[in-house]
């Protein structure tokens, strides 16, 4: 298996590598896992996409690395950076003699700095997420240079000869932390959350995300500030969900190209809960962010699939009310909407709706894309719709019928989760 490079270590010098056909490659090979021990996301299971296990040492996939060089008399070199692109040994593969890292050095001796940061593996798009300190400031990275005492060396692979494939501590595998209390270990379990949410979505997002943790302490239920930030509370680094759903407002922000999103849940009183009865705009902006919540855990084309967030089914047919117009302030109910027209298990309607099926499947980003069909502007079916009952499914709905023109649209999305009563203006 291999590690991708990462694209932007430098043009110009993968152009000098392509032009000196005597240039030698060094491989160096790592385990780069991390310490697990989150709640609220799935164990692996069909039809999760890489599922949690607390308790056990996971494989830091995406996460992004540096390689450096160890010097004694100098400081030492930045070879380059990496991401973790698949489970269990990685190698890193990159010219040497010619490379500004070299310096006339023979062999370089080879460290892993971790640095905080994860993006898409296979990608196309480069956006990241970095977990940084609360006021937006770097977290120290990770390295393994010093080894232990006595065995400074411990993690280095030195000497790293061409022909040859080189290991950084080939017993084992290179661990940040295993303490699963400390804030290291929290921040990089919430790091890691995020990683699956740019897995499904980062080809839609155009801005590099900061992900503060510890987050502020005036949010204590989590919450994104605006398209390029969000706080993840300090006591929730363990909650698998909450960072994929805090990115479900940040990419909706991306996608409407604003910082700031009609997100009414002051009825009955401040704050949701997914079965709480809110607004329109608060049913529906917190019902999508559940959503995509959801779907970064679970795959929708796989009609086994169990997606539960929160300890709640999102696939259940059955209303959360039993009287439907009931349903159109419920949180779950939207979040259900967008997840019955995303996934392949198509189930009939049942309890208050009656015989409106899900009958669709469409693709999760086309879905996310339904966003980009709103005008800028605060009126009826835009963006920035001001009313406590504005934006809402059935502004989604008006704007998508040309994109998502199958003529079961409205059954699925609206009519088989009971947002109907929903406010039309
Ligand atoms: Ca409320
Ligand atoms: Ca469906
Ligand atoms: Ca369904
Ligand atoms: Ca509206
Ligand atoms: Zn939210």
């Amino acid at each position: 298996m291999t590690i991708a490079a990462r694209f932007f270590i430098a043009i110009a010098t993968f152009f000098l590598f392509a032009t000196v056909a005597t240039a030698a490659p060094r491989t160096v090979c790592f385990n780069l896992r991390f310490a697990d021990d989150r709640n609220n996301c799935p164990a692996p299971a069909n039809g999760v996409l890489r599922g949690c296990q607390a308790g056990s040492d996971v494989d830091a996939i995406g996460h992004q690395i540096e390689l450096w060089d160890k010097d004694q008399n100098s400081p030492d070199d930045l070879i380059g950076t990496w991401y973790v692109n698949g489970g269990g040994t990685q190698c890193a593969t990159f010219e040497w003699e010619r490379s500004a890292a070299s310096l006339g050095e023979h062999d370089p001796d080879v460290y892993m700095r971790y640095i905080n940061r994860v993006n898409q593996t296979g990608f196309s798009n480069y956006v990241f997420v970095q977990v940084v300190r609360r006021d937006g400031g770097a977290h120290p990275a990770t390295t393994w240079r010093n080894g232990q005492p006595g065995d400074p060396d411990r993690y280095v692979a030195n000497n790293c000869t061409a022909g040859s494939t080189c290991y950084m501590f080939p017993s084992g595998y290179l661990l940040p932390t295993s303490d699963v209390a400390s804030e290291r270990a929290q921040r990089i379990m919430t790091l890691d959350s995020a990683q699956h949410m740019l897995q499904v979505y980062s080809d839609l997002m155009n801005r590099n995300v900061k992900l503060h943790f510890p987050g502020k302490d005036d949010c204590t239920t989590s919450c994104a500030t605006d398209r390029e930030n969000y706080h993840i509370f300090k006591t929730q680094g363990r909650d698998g969900i909450l960072s994929t759903h805090e990115l479900g407002h940040v990419l909706q922000m991306q996608i409407f190209g604003q910082d700031s999103l009609t997100d009414d849940v002051s009825k009955g009183g401040n704050g949701w809960s997914l079965t709480s009865d809110e607004f329109d705009s608060g049913a529906t902006t917190e019902g999508w962010a559940s959503y995509v919540a959801v779907v970064s855990w679970f795959d929708p084309n796989n009609s086994a699939s169990n997606p539960v967030g929160w300890s709640v089914n999102f696939d259940a047919a059955t209303p959360t009310n039993a009287t439907c117009s009931n349903n159109r302030g419920i949180p779950l109910q939207v979040a259900r909407a967008f997840w019955d027209i995303d996934d392949w298990n198509n189930e009939a309607g049942a309890g208050a709706a009656g015989r409106a099926r899900d009958a669709l499947a469409y693709g999760t980003l086309d879905i996310a894309r339904g966003w980009q069909h709103f005008a800028d502007g605060s009126g009826n079916r835009q963006n920035d719709e001001s009313d406590m009952h504005g934006l809402n499914a059935r502004d989604y709905y008006w704007n998508n019928t040309w994109w998502l023109a199958a003529p079961e649209f409205f059954e699925t999305f609206i009519e088989h989760n009971c947002l109907q009563d929903q406010d039309n203006n």
